[in-house]
């Protein structure tokens, strides 16, 4: 025992896919030799007992963390309104919100819901801030799903106030408020001036994914989308002792409204980092860097 005599259990989960030119950093050469290795023979990596390169990873966090959290409920208007974002909650940056309404107990179907969002602190309060309004229809879950940027300048200002404005198709109708505390995570990063959020996916998978971020910039007065820029992503998996792998991605299109999206084929499992590299016409690089996202299995 103690030698490698026995030969690993290899098992298409923990064989290491890897290409040759995904590869960077100082334990290239290594990790490159490491795979070949694990392709005669199956190899041990420094440190390790047993060729677990998923072990390498921390856990990944709970799947609710990509669901619906109640943020708040209200009332006006006769109409009782539920408040509910994706991702475990309202965070700083893009939050798909939910609305769920009910008069006398009864669920309310179709309304024509108007949101709005400002910030209650730091340099930007009071701005109104860009919003996407539900569909007038509610889904089979009985949500009415529209959207929020939560923005704020210096991210240490993050309450916020959310309004929706709540009309049925036979005439009730209701103002509610809510007051929303953001949390600071990885969905929204900034970089002077240029706020960067991650809008798709909502739950990454191993396979092909779409992968869309929002730019934008903070006017001093107004937030407005960054068209225009370079735009340039580089995923990366850190496999620990210096060892670590990009995956396959597209070249970046822009979509319009600070949009920029990549075709993005995970080859693993497990926590990536995304570095999106944005270039304004004229001006130095901004980074934005998206660490600890986590890609499910399935
Ligand atoms: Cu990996």
């Amino acid at each position: 025992m103690g030698l490698k005599s026995q030969k690993p259990e290899i098992s298409a989960s923990t064989v290491h896919p890897v290409r040759g030119s995904l590869l960077r950093g100082a334990g290239s050469a290594r990790a490159l030799a490491t795979c070949l290795l694990i392709l005669v023979a199956g190899c041990v990596p420094d440190g390790l007992e047993d060729f677990d390169f998923q072990g390498l990873q921390p856990p990944p966090p709970p799947d609710e963390l990509t669901g619906d959290a109640l943020v708040g409920t209200a009332s006006g208007g006769g109409l009782d309104v539920e408040l509910y974002a994706a991702r475990g909650g309202a965070h700083l940056g893009y939050v798909r919100l939910g609305l769920r309404v009910a008069r006398s107990g009864e669920a309310v179907r179709d309304a024509r819901i108007v949101i709005s969002a400002t910030p209650e602190a730091g340099p930007a309060s009071g701005v109104a801030l860009p919003v996407e309004n539900p569909a007038t229809a509610a889904d089979a879950d009985g949500f009415f799903r529209g959207a929020a940027f939560l923005l704020t300048p210096d991210t240490t200002a993050r309450d916020f106030t959310i309004r929706a404005s709540v009309e049925t198709l036979d005439g009730a109708s209701g103002e509610v408020t809510f007051a929303v505390e953001a949390r600071n995570d990885l969905w929204m990063q900034k970089d002077g001036d240029l706020l960067v959020s991650w809008i798709d996916p909502l739950r990454p998978v191993v396979g092909n994914n779409l992968f869309t971020v929002a730019a934008l910039r903070w006017t001093g007065s107004a937030f407005v989308p960054a068209d225009g820029l370079g735009a340039d992503l580089y995923p990366y998996m850190d496999m620990g002792g210096g060892d670590g792998h990009s995956t396959p991605h597209s070249a970046p299109e822009a979509l319009g409204d600070g949009r920029y999206s990549w075709d993005v084929d995970f080859i693993m499992s497990g926590g990536w980092e995304m570095t999106v590299t944005l270039t304004p016409p004229g001006e130095s690089d901004a980074t934005a860097r998206f660490v600890g996202y986590t890609v499910y299995d399935q």
